[in-house]
């Protein structure tokens, strides 16, 4: 144990191109340096990617939802207990999120991704988010760790379904807006919800909840990027929810850099090469040297 902590504290040390700085630094000028050798990139994101895009976060303001916490609601209990109610829930972020446009966070990435692929480099976002916005800001790289808001699965025949449709059942129109305190309305019977295309039975969101295991396939293909990046940009993300949240440490720990966007002034973990404080629309396209116009 002491062997291995002794090994990392020597991987860190040779890889970090600042070994006075005790604390991740903010130089653009020396991040551009690295990147621009960088042959394998992961991007981490979180909610914190899509704020800017009118959509809100989970933790701290905005993480409400009329008076529960979202992420009381994205649990498979609440399902179970109320799936009117969660349905609700999760009707007002689908018809968020397909209203939603990319921000300039997301733009820089894909622009990125692009630069990378004609310099034969590899890139790869790896998202927590379920909005579907990297993929409409052009990004192809894409493991989406918690699911889609555009997918349902069936709680009796495990049928994934493609569903855009807005609202996706008629009990659902006119439901789910936060500002409006109709849970006085009558709760919607369970043969009114959403149904699998296949055998009628109820689905459910395509997400993965608290206590839920992550497609396996997604899940290997990110511990394998994360093991074997040399670059990792960590934006957006509380890094409380695993198993997201050690995917950076980890490549820390391998001695590799990592470059935090985030809005919080103080660094995740002090073993972070870079912390870059701001809003990532305007902090992300500035480290990554990307003209948006
Ligand atoms: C900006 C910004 C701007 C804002 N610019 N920055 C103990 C140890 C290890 C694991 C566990 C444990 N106890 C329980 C677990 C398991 C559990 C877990 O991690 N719990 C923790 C809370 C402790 N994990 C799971 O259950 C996962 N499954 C799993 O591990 O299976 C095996 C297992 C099961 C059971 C026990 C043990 C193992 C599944 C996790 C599923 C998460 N699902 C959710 C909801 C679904 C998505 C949806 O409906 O949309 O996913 S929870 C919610 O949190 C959502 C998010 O993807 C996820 C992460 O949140 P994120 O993205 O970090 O958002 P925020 O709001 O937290 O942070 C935003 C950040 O942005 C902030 O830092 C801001 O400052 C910043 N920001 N504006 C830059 N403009
Ligand atoms: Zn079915």
């Amino acid at each position: 144990m002491i062997l291995q902590k002794f090994v990392h504290v020597i991987t860190r040390k040779i890889a970090n191109p600042f070994p006075m700085s005790k604390r991740p630094i903010s130089d653009y000028n020396e991040f551009q340096k690295i990147i621009g050798q960088a042959q394998n990139i992961v991007a981490l994101t979180g909610a914190g990617v899509s704020a800017e895009s009118g959509i809100p976060v989970f933790r701290g303001a905005g993480g409400l939802w009329r008076t529960h916490r979202a992420t009381d609601l994205a649990t498979p209990t609440a399902f179970k207990a109320n799936p009117a109610l969660v349905w609700e829930f999760y009707h007002y972020r689908r018809e968020v999120a397909f209203s939603c446009q990319p921000n300039n966070a997301h733009k820089a990435l894909a622009k990125y991704e692009k630069l990378c692929k004609e310099q034969g480099r590899q890139f790869w976002v790896i998202t927590q988010n379920v909005d579907g916005l990297h993929k409409r800001a052009g990004s192809e790289n894409i493991l989406e760790l918690h699911g889609c808001l555009e997918k349902v699965i069936c709680t009796k025949c495990r049928h994934i379904d493609v569903n855009r449709e807005s609202p996706i059942c008629e009990a659902l129109r006119g439901r789910g807006d936060p500002a409006k305190a109709d849970e006085t309305l009558p709760i919607i019977p369970l043969n009114e919800l959403p149904k699998c295309s296949k055998c009628k039975g109820l689905v459910r969101p395509y997400i993965v909840w608290f206590g839920e295991n992550l497609d396996p396939d997604v899940l290997d293909k990110s511990r394998d990027l994360v093991e074997t990046c040399d670059l990792c940009l960590v934006i957006g993300t509380s890094s409380v929810v695993y198993p997201a949240a050690m995917f950076a440490p980890m490549v820390a720990e391998r001695g590799k850099p990592v470059a935090e966007f985030n809005l919080n002034e103080d660094p995740f973990d002090d073993g972070f090469c870079f912390h870059f404080s701001g809003p990532c629309g305007t902090t992300l396209p500035k480290a990554l040297g990307v003209d948006l116009q």
